[in-house]
């Protein structure tokens, strides 16, 4: 048996052949799984458990068939679907797992974020997240039509993209400071991430032990899933 990780499948009517290769994993290897993990961003955009978009039926159908089968499904929020709440968990039978989360795997204690917290050399990015995390913001989102959503969303986009196209690559990196306090306070030798786009296994060391920073890859090109055991982890595509 084996624990699933995905994240950053940025799901889109814009892009459906990503949610059709979801689809074939959740029915297919997930069923396998002892769990499975979403790590954020597993949408593009979530404007509120009220207003999905027909597109997304079928992945929420699908995670729920999973789940009804007995497979554990836990989902982390991401910059982009930070939105997801009680209704998302009803109508996926997945549970929503606070960032970060510590879980004990295979004897291994393992810490999981989506990563976005760790780039904190990007100031502008730390300040947005503040604003849209705040729970009075949401609120206040929240009380919007879904059109005044959909609006804003855009309008963030736009904005997002013309800033990260501006940003060298370093900053939107993880900071490595940041990666060795988030070792260190949290007492582990493996963190599991996603939100970068970066797909790598860091071998490290902080404060003289020796640690793992495994990093998620995007479903743009190809799925891209960890699979661990009692034996260890390994990243791979689809
Ligand atoms: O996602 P990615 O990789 O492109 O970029 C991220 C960071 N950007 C974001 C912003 C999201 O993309 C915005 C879209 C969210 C959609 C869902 C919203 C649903 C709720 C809202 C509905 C209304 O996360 C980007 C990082 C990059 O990762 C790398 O880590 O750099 O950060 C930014 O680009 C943020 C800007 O630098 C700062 C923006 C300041 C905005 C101030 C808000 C003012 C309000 C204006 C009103 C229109």
């Amino acid at each position: 048996m084996a624990t699933l990780f995905i994240s950053d499948l940025h799901l889109s009517g814009e892009r459906p052949a990503i949610a059709e290769q979801l689809l074939r994993f959740l029915q297919g290897p997930a069923r396998e799984a002892e769990a499975l993990y979403i790590l954020g961003d597993l949408f593009e955009a979530w404007i509120g458990d009220d207003a999905v978009a027909e597109e997304h039926r079928p992945v929420l159908a699908a995670l729920q068939a999973l789940s009804e089968t007995g497979v554990p499904i836990f989902v982390m929020h991401g910059n982009r679907d930070f939105l997801l709440g009680a209704g998302f968990e009803s109508m996926s039978g997945a549970r929503l797992l606070p960032d970060p989360t510590v879980i004990e795997l295979y004897g291994v204690p393992t810490l999981l974020m989506h990563g976005d917290t760790l780039c904190t050399d990007d100031k502008a990015y730390q300040q947005f997240r503040q604003m849209v995390r705040d729970p009075q913001w949401q609120a206040a989102l929240l009380a919007k039509t879904p059109a005044e959503r959909i609006a804003l969303a855009r309008e963030y986009r736009e904005m997002s993209a013309t800033q990260t196209a501006q940003k060298a690559e370093a900053i939107m990196d993880v900071n490595a400071e940041a990666v060795a306090a988030a070792f260190r306070e949290h007492e582990v030798t493996r963190l599991i991430h996603g939100h970068t786009h970066r797909p790598a296994v860091h071998e490290l060391e902080v404060d003289g032990r020796a640690v793992r920073r495994i990093v998620l890859g995007d479903w743009y090109e190809q799925g891209s899933v960890l699979t661990c055991t009692a034996e260890g982890c390994e990243l791979g595509p689809l």
